[in-house]
């Protein structure tokens, strides 16, 4: 089955998706996602100048070899935008290789291990008043895992914490916006925060928080310790992941569990934190991380030491990667749990899906492949929008990590 042509399609039904579709001379397509947020237009490029010229013409079912093609023939390997156009090409592949075989892209991962997926919803407010209002809402809406997020009284901006009655979208349209940001007050802040929500809402429901990467080691050792008594799910992005040894302080210091890697894009960038057990939940998506193929060696490695999955679902990856994590989250043994922000209704104008909320899990219906679709004309009505993630600076002006 050769491959005939691929395109790249870029839309903007609320926000940026860069999606890769690769047709074969079977008359069987498939669908990818490239979507990077505020960097969309880079592997756009990657892709069409250097990748597709180098699909076309071979066989779509060699799924390992082109995935190889791509890395190590690249010499230039990993890295967030040739990985992204990279796993946009291995989702799309699949695709095709499930749609071809007339089967749910599941049972070729090893069929389902479970029949529904276990999502966690987020809840997020400017001040923790709206916070707890906010969990409450997710508790009625049947999520039994919610991930919370609050607004610090003095400080103005906080990462996850949405603007007015809009979901929470972090890109914003035009140059990155700056944000102010202030350790003492949010180590100081979290755990009583945390304390309020267990007093208001009980031990019956699983919650996470994300650090966004802003802690030190020892500052991060501090904040995981001081949430022991809430017990959450997990801890996210404690420390930034550069530096892997930076999460053995962490755990020396506690047993909140912890979660890394929406930012990772291969499986040398957790080999350290897997094989020494220095965490407990992977997070890097299958649209950043090499798709199927290469998430299925990461999965595996992470089973032998106890980690298991909690694949990054924010809103800036499309409908292609979540319903692509779904398959994944139904198939393998050491699945955890799943992130779920649901997509603004003009992205089902877009994107056709396969997969429903019900009771706190995902289920996905039994299409063959990956299950989703794209409506090109459609998309031409939601033109490209230029938007960048905030950048984010301490009190005093110092550069700082988002
Ligand atoms: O900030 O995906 O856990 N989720 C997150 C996300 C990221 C965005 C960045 O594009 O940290 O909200
Ligand atoms: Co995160």
């Amino acid at each position: 089955m050769k491959i005939t042509d691929a395109k790249v399609i870029v839309c903007c039904p609320g926000r940026n998706f860069v999606t890769l579709k690769v047709f074969t001379d079977a008359g069987i397509y498939g669908l990818g996602d490239a979507t990077l947020n505020g960097r969309e237009k880079a592997v756009v490029a990657y892709l069409e100048e250097h990748c597709i010229p180098a699909l076309i013409g071979r066989d779509a079912r060699n799924t390992e070899d082109l995935w190889h093609y791509f890395y190590r023939g690249a010499y230039w390997k990993r890295g967030p935008v040739t990985m992204a156009a990279l796993s946009a090409i291995d989702l799309a592949l699949w695709d095709i290789k499930a749609k071809a075989l007339n089967t749910p892209l599941y049972n070729l991962l090893g069929g389902k291990s479970r029949d529904r997926v276990l999502v966690y919803a987020h809840a997020n407010g400017k001040d923790p008043g709206e916070t707890l209002e906010a969990v409450g809402k997710k508790r009625d809406e049947g999520f039994l895992a919610i991930r919370v997020q609050s607004g610090i009284p003095g400080m103005s901006a906080i990462y996850g914490v949405a603007q007015g009655d809009q979901p929470y979208e972090p890109a914003q349209r035009g140059l990155p916006k700056e944000e102010r940001w202030d350790t003492a007050k949010y180590l100081s802040f979290v755990p009583k925060l945390f304390r309020s929500v267990r007093d208001t809402y009980g031990d019956d429901v699983h919650l996470l928080h994300d650090v966004h990467h802003r802690c030190t080691p020892i500052e991060a050792a501090r904040l995981a310790k001081e949430l022991e008594p809430y017990h959450l799910f997990w801890l996210e992005d404690a420390v930034t992941g550069e530096l892997q040894e930076g999460l053995r302080l962490v755990r020396q210091h506690s047993t909140t569990p912890l979660a890394i890697g929406e930012v990772f894009n291969t499986a040398y960038d957790y080999t350290t934190l897997i094989t020494e057990q220095l965490i407990d939940f992977v997070r890097m998506p299958l649209s950043h991380g090499g798709g199927i193929t290469h998430l299925s060696k990461v999965a595996a490695l992470a089973a032998l030491y106890h980690v298991q999955t909690g694949f990054h679902g924010a809103t800036d990856l499309s409908p292609v990667s979540l319903a692509a994590s779904l398959h994944f989250d139904l198939a393998i043994n050491n699945f955890g749990i799943q992130e779920y922000m649901p997509h603004a209704p003009s992205v089902s104008e877009v994107f056709t899906t396969g997969y429903r909320y019900e009771s706190g899990f995902l289920h996905l219906d039994d299409a063959p492949g990956i299950g989703v679709d794209l409506d090109e004309e459609r998309a031409k009505r939601y033109p490209y929008v230029p938007a960048a993630l905030p950048v984010n600076r301490k009190g005093d002006g110092t550069l700082f990590y988002w």
